[in-house]
This record gives structure tokens, sequence and C-alpha cells, in this order.
């Protein structure tokens, strides 16, 4: 274990001595870390193949993790997490901005004193009996202009292999934050389950206590008592979303959660979408579509957060800073995403809350069109298909490593990114918002993005199925006050050469019909949704105005061979003044909680719509 300090650590001599490093600030930052939380060791992750394997060789003699033994899914493990730790806790999510005018209303304000207090409390020997991990990590490419650094120290060996999918992480990262003398965010993680000398750890230590907590204006994380996803895995929701939008803000970019889309047309052209839908609304499956309809092709970079910059050419330019994908499993099946799926059976996966197969498999609820007849439930429990409860917990995830997509485009490997030509904003409503709207124009677009809604999924804790606003489906991420972020877009976008705007369109897979069904088959036939949307970049698709924006009439979207009915076609696309006057109330309390920080052009874009629906 060349990386693994074996003596108590605590002095900043020996932390030096053994390091792989000698870089100061890093080195002032490990010796902090292990002196407030106590570690038993400290390792320095190197990022390694034989890292890994010993790490989940570890994992696998700890009870957290279970080697799956079915060929279908090679050098994968299966994760069960405590019932109590399954998904982002918003409640315990906190934006510690100076002022608390500055975190704005859409977050948990505390003082930043106050918190730092509370935080040396409770990480205070948090790490006792356990083994400090310190990982190096870039989000975006090494290689680019301004890479974007962050070290996470944790606890937890799961963080570890999963960070290693997620990310690019180890040696050559640090190497290159040596090399640059560079900032890195230093990113706090510990699972809140100190071990006394003899105490035996169990699978998912936790800690019922959490915290999430962002220092937008120092750019530091502090993560304690989960080891859940976006609340762990630092790189992904905490940096790349909450820490990189005020970074944006400050440098003149936008740290999006959205897809990036290749799409390249019958006759050759591509082109670059990008769509922001809030958690588990259907990012990973747009990102992964494969179009059914004849001679389009499809290609994907990223299938939850991009980064876009203003190009020098006055494009807008996107890249996706993550490396793998922790993806919703269930409803990810053969017949809905076949690309996950491919690139799930590649291997190297790290399943977590999924079902296990009696010949050492994972399952989840779509993943087959056939149910087995037995399985273990994410409990542990027998399960079979007349069980009450799901096998699969709603929000189980699978974490694959992204270059195992068959369909990767080769410009995912460009720390440049891509020319954006449009922006897809979607959520998921029963009612009210049709199939696919395009905005008038860029700022009506912003508006779109602004007074997006969705009925809340399990990818959060709290209730399922209630309609929340969720602004570029950024509610739970945006590190600074919500108006500021709708100004930041306004100003963002008045750098860029206007005939370069990508294009905006509103989306809604989940409209019901009159039968109460979902109208829209959605998934893969989503590609004929697509199509009107390039064709509306070309210039060749019919649209209506109506008066939330352009809609395709009936025979612009290309339904052949599609099994829909005309009913089912009118229910998707339609828009009914009178949804939209009940739609208009709710934008307006909507709006009146931003107080005055929400951008006049966005409120004359509210005024707009409430005359065109009068
Ligand atoms: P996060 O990773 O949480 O950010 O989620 P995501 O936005 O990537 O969502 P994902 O693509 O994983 O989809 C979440 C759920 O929506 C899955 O259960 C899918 O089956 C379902 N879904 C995705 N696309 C469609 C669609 O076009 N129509 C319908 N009806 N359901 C869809
Ligand atoms: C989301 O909730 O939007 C996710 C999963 O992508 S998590 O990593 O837990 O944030
Ligand atoms: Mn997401």
């Amino acid at each position: 274990m060349v990386n693994t300090v074996a003596t108590a650590p605590g002095d900043s001599a020996t932390i030096a001595a053994e390091a792989p490093t000698d870089n100061q600030k890093l080195l002032d930052f490990v010796t902090e870390i292990a002196q407030l939380t106590t570690p038993e060791k400290i390792h320095w992750v190197d990022g390694s193949e034989q890292e890994y394997t010993r790490l989940t060789d570890e994992l696998v003699e700890a009870g957290t993790l279970t080697r799956l033994t079915s060929p279908d899914f090679p050098n994968s493990f299966a994760a069960f997490s405590d019932p109590a730790d399954v998904a982002r806790v918003e409640s315990r999510t906190f934006i510690c901005s100076e002022q608390e005018r500055d975190a704005g209303f859409t977050n948990n304000w505390v003082d930043p004193s106050e918190m730092r207090e509370t935080l040396s409390g409770v990480f205070d020997g948090a790490m006792k009996g356990r083994t400090m991990y310190v990982i190096p990590f870039v989000m975006g490419h090494l290689e680019a202009d301004d890479p974007k650094f962050g070290v996470e120290i944790t606890d937890s060996a799961y963080v570890v292999a999963s960070m290693r999918i997620m990310a690019r992480i180890g040696t050559d990262v640090l190497r290159k934050i040596e090399e640059l003398d560079a900032f890195f965010v230093p990113a706090v993680h510990s699972v809140g389950a100190p071990l006394e000398p003899g105490q035996k750890d169990v699978p998912w230590p936790c800690s019922e206590e959490k915290y999430i907590v962002h220092f937008p204006e120092s750019r530091e994380i502090w993560s304690y008592g989960s080891g859940y996803g976006g609340n762990a895995l630092l790189g992904k929701k905490c940096y790349a979303l909450r820490i990189a939008s005020a970074m944006a803000r400050d440098e003149g970019w936008l740290a999006e959660h959205m897809v990036i889309l290749k799409l390249t047309s019958p006759q050759g052209k591509s082109y670059h979408l990008s769509a922001a839908f809030p958690s588990a609304c259907g990012k990973t499956n747009l990102a992964l579509i494969d179009p059914t309809l004849e001679g389009w092709k499809a290609e994907t970079l990223g299938d939850d957060i991009t980064w876009i910059r203003p190009g020098e050419d006055g494009e807008f330019r996107a890249i996706n800073p993550e490396a793998g994908y922790f993806g919703v499993a269930p409803g990810t099946g053969w017949h809905t995403n076949a690309n996950a799926m491919r690139a799930i059976a590649k291997g190297n996966s790290i399943f977590t809350n999924c079902a296990l197969t009696d010949d050492g498999g994972v399952w989840w609820e779509g993943m087959t069109e056939e149910t087995p007849a037995h399985l273990t439930d994410w409990k542990g429990n027998s399960w079979a298909p007349d069980s009450a409860e799901p096998a699969a917990h709603p929000n189980a995830r699978f974490c694959t490593p992204i270059d195992q997509t068959d369909m990767l485009a080769d410009e995912y490997f460009a720390p440049d990114g891509v020319k954006l030509d449009a922006i897809l904003f979607g959520g998921r409503r029963k009612t009210t918002v049709p199939l696919v709207t395009q905005a008038r124009d860029w700022n009506h677009g912003i508006f779109y993005g602004a007074t997006l809604s969705s009925e809340t999924t399990a990818a959060a804790e709290g209730a399922v199925g209630t309609v929340r606003r969720d602004p570029m489906a950024m509610l739970p991420f945006i590190g600074y006050d919500a108006g500021d972020y709708l100004k930041h877009w306004v100003e963002v976008s008045s750098e860029a050469d206007p005939e370069k705007l990508p294009a905006i369109f509103l989306v809604n897979w989940f409209r019901r019909g009159r039968d109460g069904k979902i109208a829209w088959p959605g998934f893969a036939e989503n590609t004929r949704v697509l199509k009107w949307i390039i064709e509306r970049l070309e210039g060749t698709a019919e649209a209506v105005e109506t008066p939330i924006g352009l809609t395709p009439t009936l025979d612009a979207l290309d339904v052949d061979g599609l099994a829909i009915t005309q009913e089912e076609l009118e229910d998707a696309i339609t828009v009914d003044p009178q949804e939209w006057k009940t739609e208009l109330e709710d934008i307006e309390q909507w709006f009146s909680r931003f107080g005055d920080s929400l951008p006049q052009s966005i409120q004359d874009e509210l005024e707009e719509l409430r005359s065109r629906v009068a």
C-alpha cells in the first residue's frame, strides 16, 4: 500500500513526508482535515486500476459491495444503501454566502461563521477508525484552458470507487495541480460514522444528521452524514453545478443541469442540442436516444451536466465536465434505452439499490419486458413479482464510465466542446405544457427556463408528484440568488453574436391525454420532436403561433409509422388557453418570490404572455 500512511496522522511533518506531493496548499488542506477528523490512515488516491481493484476487494470484504458473478455484468458490483440514505437531501443542503440575500429564496442559508462552527463540531473526530482518502480530480478536461480542479477528502471507499467512474481523478490530475500551482476546490466528505476501537463497521455507514454545505465565495464544499450520489460524489452536483454556477457567474459562463446531444440529419448535417430537465425527468434517456427515423444519427456528449462558454466567434460552446453516468436505473431497459444497456453490459459499473438476480446479476423495474420469477430486493429481502414493493428503489442508480458508450461523440474528448444550436427546457407535467413549443426569441426562451416546472420525483427526499417551479431545472443546484442567476443568463447572452445564439424550445414528454394516460409515446420516439426542432433551425418545418410560442402544425410533426391516434396527438400538442390562465397565476406567484432580483426583461415576457393569453 504505497500510498497509505500507516501511522496515525495528524502532525504536518509526517503527512508531508509520506505524501506523494510537495504542493503546500494541498498539504495544508490535508493536514487541517486530518487534525480535525482524526482518521486512522491517510490514502492518497492515484486513480490506478490496481488501486480500484484493491478498494473494491476491500469493499466486498466489508459487505458494502456485492461482486456480480453473472457474465452479463463483468467487473461490476452492487451496493445497497442504508434505507434512509437513498437520495439527495435538499432540506439539508445549504448555501452559506456572506449575505443571506446572495443565497436567494431557493436555497437554505446559514451564516457562514455559524455554519463553520457547526461543521467543526460535527467533523471533529468524524473519521475516527477510518481511512481518509484524498482524491485529486478535475471537472472537465485536464487540457482545458482553465482546468477546474478539486480535491475531495472522504472516508468512504465507495465514494472513491464511484468518483473514479464519474470524474477524471488521480496522479495525472495531481501533477497538473502541482505544475500550475492551481487553485482547487477543497471538498470534504464524511459519512459521519466514526468507529471506536474494536467496533464493527456496517455495510453502509452514514448518519441521521446530514449537512451538504457550500461556501460559494471561498468555493468550498463540506458534506456530512450521507454516502449517496449527489450528496457524496462532490464533483457532481456540489462542484459542477452549485460551486461552478457561482464561478460561472463571476467568470462569464454557465454551469447547467443539461445533456449534450449531437444529431445528424439524413442530409449529413450535424447539430448540437442541450436539454435541461429536472432530476429523473428524462435527460439520460434523451442523451442516449436511438433515433427511430430512417437516416437520423444521434451521438452523445453527456447526460447530466453541461458547462457552456461563449466562444471566440460569438457562439455558445458546451462541454460535459463529467466522465461517467450516475443514471436512474428503473425504466432503463433494452426496449427504452438500449444504448445505456450496451454501455452497462461492458461492465466496470457500480449499481446502487438495484435488485439482485439469483444468477448474480442486477435487475430493476423496466430493465426487461419479463420480470424474473425471483429476486433479492434492494433491502435484501426475498422478492417475487407479486411482492407489494418494487424490487429496486425508484432512485436506484447505475454508475458507468461514459467512454463505454458506443454512440459517444468524438467531440466529447474535445476540451473546447461543441457549438450549441438549440437548448431544450423540459419537465414532467400531466397538463398544460404541450409536447413542444419554440420560443419566439432568446429572451422568450429564458422565460421558458425561468418558469420551467415539473412534478417532483424520487431523485430527492420528499413527496413525489407535486408540481414545483424549477428554473432551468436548476432549482436545487443554483449556488446563489435565483434572480441573479436569471440575470446572468440575460447578460451572458448579450456577449454572444445574436445570430449564433441557440434557439430555445420547451418540451414535455409526460402530458396526459383525455384517457388519463401519457399521450406521447416518448423515449426513442422523441426523435420525431428532435426532427421538427432541427427543421425549425433549418427553416423548413411549419409552426403555428400560439399564446405561448410556436407549436408544430398537426402535420408538421413526422408521425409516420407511429402508433398514436389523432386524439392522442392533439392531446399532446395543443395549447389550452384555459389551462394557461391558471398557469399564469402560478407563474405570477412564483415571480413574486424573487422580489426585485427578477430581471425586467423576464418580467416583460410575463406581461406579454398575459396579453396573449387574454
Ligand atoms: P437524473 O439523473 O436524476 O438527473 O435524471 P434524468 O433526467 O437523467 O432522467 P432519466 O433519463 O434517467 O429518466 C428518468 C425516468 O423518466 C425514467 O424512469 C424513465 O423511464 C422516464 N422517462 C425518460 N424519458 C421518458 C419519455 O420520453 N417518456 C416517458 N413517459 N418517460 C420517460
Ligand atoms: C440528480 O438528482 O439530478 C442526479 C442524481 O443526477 S445525484 O447524483 O444524486 O444528484
Ligand atoms: Mn441530474
